[in-house]
């Protein structure tokens, strides 16, 4: 196997965590390069369940994680999540975890800002998880955040915390709010920081390393492409490049390092927070979808939006990402139903697109053109050979293939990470 990037081909929550999961006993390390603790990966390992948020999956089976540059680290975070699951028996060691020195920090002034704004836009809220991801990116951007390696640098750190609290101050000013205190946050830091540091390391050195001695490196991709902050439900995404390019800058390894791109989609549609959602389904289907694929967020347990597979959607993630093949995930949610639908195109205004078009109104706007299936009665849960798979589903996969022009090479029937069939 050469390297892997897993990717998500929707609006995330396609069961990124269990593929991961599946990849990582045969790699050798496994990074994170985007994201940061909005992120929710279920991985059931035996009898434990872990939801991961920040760490990289690769953990559970006690493989070399690496937390990259692209993601935006929350360091109160990190040690909570550290702590949990060592309480539920991983035991979690600098030569085990990686943090890159050059990522940039989520503060608690972040997640503060993130939360104010969405109660101000009430209706019109992005839905986002709340925990700062934007507002730090926007500091990333702009040139202003702390980042990891600061906490090695007394004076650098701050002078760059003055700064940065005087930037924020005049918006908080300006809106009435309460100024945040320069003093408190630098204390913050440098109490955290020999928490963090053991932790901190040269990442694309590492990688560097690992390249030269042949090891297999896995890419864990958060969130989906559909929510990637260019190719997405713009402004319906979160602030970071999904897509399987982000892998390479977000680690610090060149594009060829990147490798087999997996794209990670579900047999149907499920999306969190707002936005447009074509194939949406408010009625009977949506709820039957959601209850059968137990839908709710890992991070703040909020109830998935549900509908029918857009198979328009998920050909645009195969191309803007360079997907070279897809794992199906959750296809016995669909098990029982006498018809199942598929979205191959849009209408809108007197016109039809093979495309997701790029306009807010439009993408709120346009109408599914559905393709219909019959649907199978017997159960494909926990399926592990294709000969167990009813006549029906098999030619759902195959027509979902040639709608999306890429290959179904691996399907997920259950949780459980050996129900997984590998197609080809
Ligand atoms: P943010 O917090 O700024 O990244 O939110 C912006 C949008 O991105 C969506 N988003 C997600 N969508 C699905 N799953 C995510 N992770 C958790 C999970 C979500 C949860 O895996 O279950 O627990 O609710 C995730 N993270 C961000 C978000 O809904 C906004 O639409
Ligand atoms: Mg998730």
């Amino acid at each position: 196997m050469s390297n892997v990037a897993v990717i998500g081909a929707q609006w995330g929550d396609e069961g990124k965590g269990k593929i991961v999961d599946w990849l990582s006993e045969r790699a050798d390390v496994v990074v994170r390069f985007q994201g940061g603790h909005n992120a929710g990966h279920t991985i059931v390992c035996g009898a434990q369940t872990y939801k991961l948020s920040l760490l990289p999956s690769g953990l559970v089976r006690g493989k070399l994680s690496i937390i990259g540059n692209g993601v935006v680290v929350d360091p109160w975070a990190l040690l909570r999540e550290i702590e949990t699951v060592r309480e539920q028996g991983l035991n979690i060691t600098p030569d085990k975890l990686m943090v890159a020195d050059n990522a940039a920090l989520i503060l608690p002034l972040h997640q503060r800002i993130d939360q104010a704004r969405e109660e101000a836009k009430g209706a019109r809220k992005i839905g986002t998880t709340g925990r700062g991801i934007g507002p730090a990116y926007e500091d990333k951007v702009g040139r202003r955040a702390i980042r990891v390696c600061d906490l090695l640098e007394p004076e650098v750190l701050a002078e760059k915390v003055q700064d940065l609290v005087e930037y924020h101050n005049a918006f908080l000013r300006g809106l009435g709010m309460e100024e945040l205190d320069a003093a408190e946050l630098l204390a913050a830091l440098r109490e955290i920081a020999p928490k963090l540091l053991p932790y901190a390391g040269n990442v694309w050195k590492h990688l560097e390393e690992a390249r030269k001695q042949g090891k297999r490196v896995l890419f864990e991709g958060a969130q989906g492409t559909m929510l990637d902050i260019d190719h997405g439900t713009y402004p319906y995404v979160t602030s970071s490049n999904t897509v399987a390019g982000q892998a390479a800058s977000g680690s610090g390894v060149g594009p060829g390092s990147v490798g087999y791109v997996l794209g990670i989609t579900k047999a149907y549609t499920t999306r969190v927070g707002s936005g447009p959602f074509p194939t949406e389904q408010l009625n009977d289907i949506g709820e039957r979808l959601g209850q059968r694929g137990r839908e709710f967020g890992v991070v703040t347990g909020r109830k998935r939006r549900c509908g029918w597979f857009d198979a328009v959607m998920v050909r645009q993630a195969v191309k803007v990402g360079g997907i070279t093949g897809i794992a199906l995930t959750k296809l016995d949610v669909l098990d029982g139903f006498d018809e199942i639908k598929v979205c191959v195109g849009y209408r809108h205004d007197g016109k039809e697109y093979d495309h997701f078009p790029a306009g807010k109104a439009a993408q709120a706007a346009v109408e599914p053109i559905y393709e219909s299936f019959v649907g199978w009665q017997d159960s494909t849960q926990g399926a592990r050979s294709y000969k167990d798979l009813p006549a029906t589903a098999i030619k759902y996969i195959r027509r979902i293939e040639e709608l999306i022009e890429a290959p179904v090479a691996l399907l997920s029937t259950s949780p459980d990470r050996d129900d997984t069939i590998l197609m080809r």
